[in-house]
């Protein structure tokens, strides 16, 4: 029975014994393994009632039982939702209503704190630990490892992932098979991957990077992957000799550039470092060439449209570029105001057209018309130019938007809960340099007279409220914010007041 993304993995399997996961501690888990453990928890979850199109909400730490689980919605048809660890209750709260899930897993330990809203929402709760344990292997061990997948076409969802909304809430994106399969083949295509590669995986498999870019490009070229459970140097430089292939954000670059392990020797077993979901500094990419011989190879992707453009894997990677339009993705520039197109060199609005692009926001048909363009281009908010050579430059963001470490942080959300803290009167969130995050998080603050907000006092109410990386790194206290004559508040000039904050 056809099932669009999964039979397109399973054309690419290699034998079964070929390695499609090693953990950290070394525990090997072959491809056979995969297909054995996705079908047992596809027959539990439709045991639990899963039905296809039903969403599985999960909120687990990093393991390759988290990836089998994935593997299992796609193959029973579900909708797999993947949720930050970070997210407090209150978060996700937000979450399960708005996608009411039909089952939610959680990690142990959150399993008390979860249930109420779980229940709520009328949403089973299983839990997932990052050892294999918790009632949802549990029910595996029993369930068959025959599996019969469900009929699933290119436009069925494959997965929401929630997106932060630059006003009001986050907004569940639809990615269909087809958005993932095409831009994965694409990928592999591009990149080169092939079933000797392995790849260094270190980054959280709950956004748009580490699930989609790295797993299913590995899946899809029947390679395999050091699943790591987060960055860690260390970890990372002990895998050189047996990788080939390193996905991360910036701050994984600047970091293995500090690193005195990270040079020619060490990385010749390497044939290929991916950055993205950021700017990638063109000092980064220079330092990194200089000590290792290796271009980094800068691509540019949104949780809504997947991949998007990518330097060329033979040709110039140029620093400060995310490369060309991948193959079958058009991109525009437009004029912000008039959506006319413009000319090489312009900057204006990127728009992107193409199978990777997703199938709208979840229950939101007014914001999905409103990012659409009436000849079916996604605005994306950010700014750019194509150069006379096709190299894409992304040169700013339309969206009020702060990437620290590779997460995406709206102001908007961080300055409604300040301003609910006793004692302010209004708040102004800005990202500004951060050598290590690229940006960070600061929070400028306008407190009512004879009321003293602190530091530590607002930081423990966001505490509460928000997960950590979204919380200020500084709170800085000012008399009065920068308004324009329409009163809007002057970021920039924020922006550029604070711009040695972190130096
Ligand atoms: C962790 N912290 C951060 C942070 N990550 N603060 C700001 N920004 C971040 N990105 C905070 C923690 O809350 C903690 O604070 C303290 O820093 C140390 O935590 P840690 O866990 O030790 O951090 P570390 O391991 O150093 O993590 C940094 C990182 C990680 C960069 C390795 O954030 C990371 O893996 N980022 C990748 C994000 C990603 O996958 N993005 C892709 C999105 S998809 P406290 O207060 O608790 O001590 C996308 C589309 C596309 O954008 O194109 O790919
Ligand atoms: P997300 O919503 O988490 O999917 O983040 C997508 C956003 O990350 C994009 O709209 C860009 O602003 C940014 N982004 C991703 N890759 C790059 C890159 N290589 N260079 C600059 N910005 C990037």
């Amino acid at each position: 029975m056809p099932n669009h993304l999964f039979d397109a993995i399973r054309n690419a399997l290699p034998a079964p014994e070929a390695t499609f996961i090693e953990t950290q501690a070394g525990h090997v888990w072959t491809y056979g393994d995969m297909l054995d453990l996705s079908a047992r928890l596809a027959n539990v979850l439709v045991e639990r009632g899963v039905g296809p199109g039903d969403r599985v909400a999960v909120q687990v730490e990093k393991s390759a039982e988290a990836l089998m689980l994935y593997l299992a919605c796609l193959r029973c048809g579900a909708i797999y939702l993947p949720l930050n660890t970070g997210y407090t209750v209150a978060e996700l709260d937000y979450f399960f209503n708005d996608a009411k899930p039909a089952v939610v897993v959680a990690s142990p330990a959150n399993a008390d704190k979860l249930a109420k809203t779980v229940r709520d929402c009328g949403a089973l709760l299983e839990t997932l630990n990052d050892e294999g344990g918790g009632s949802l292997m549990e029910r595996a061990k029993d369930a068959s490892s025959v599996f019969s997948d469900v009929e699933r076409g290119a436009d069925d969802l494959a997965a929401i992932l929630y997106t932060s909304g630059t006003t009001g809430r986050s907004k569940g994106a639809m990615l269909s098979h087809g958005n993932l399969l095409s831009n994965a083949l694409t990928l592999r295509n591009v990149w080169r991957f092939t079933a000797t590669d392995r790849l260094i995986h270190a980054l959280p498999i709950f956004h748009t990077h580490g699930l989609f870019v790295a797993v299913n490009v590995t899946l899809i070229s029947g390679a395999s992957m050091f699943l790591l459970p987060k960055f860690d140097p260390h970890q990372i430089v002990a895998r050189f000799d047996a990788a080939t292939v390193l996905m991360g954000v910036p701050t994984f670059y600047v970091r293995l550039a500090q690193d005195e392990r990270v040079n020619r020797e060490s990385t010749a077993h390497m044939r290929l470092f991916i950055s993205g979901s950021a700017p990638l500094l063109s000092e980064t990419h220079q330092t990194f060439r200089e000590k290792t011989g290796h271009a980094i190879l800068e691509r540019y992707g949104m949780t809504e449209t997947n991949m998007n453009t990518s330097n060329p894997y033979e040709g110039d990677r140029i620093a400060g570029t995310v490369g060309f339009p991948l193959p079958g993705v058009d991109i525009r520039v437009v004029d912000m105001e008039t959506g006319a197109a413009l000319a090489p060199g312009e900057t204006g609005m990127l728009e992107v057209k193409g199978p990777n692009v997703f199938r709208g926001y979840w229950n939101m048909p007014e914001k999905t018309k409103a990012e659409f363009r009436d000849d079916g281009y996604f605005i994306t908010g950010d700014l750019g130019q194509i150069d006379e050579r096709g190299y894409v430059h992304i040169v700013g963001r339309g969206k009020d938007l702060v990437i620290s470490g590779g997460y995406n942080i709206y102001p908007k959300e961080i300055e409604t809960e300040i301003d609910q803290v006793e004692g302010v009167v209004e708040s102004a969130v800005i990202g500004v340099p951060h050598k290590d995050f690229g940006e960070g998080v600061t929070a400028v603050v306008v407190a009512r007279p004879g009321f003293a907000p602190d530091e530590a006092g607002i930081l423990a109410f966001l505490g509460e409220r928000l997960a950590r990386y979204k919380l200020p790194k500084r709170i800085l206290f000012v008399d009065e914010l920068p308004r324009n004559t329409m009163g809007k508040v002057q970021k920039n000039i924020l922006r550029e007041r604070y711009a040695h904050l972190y130096d």
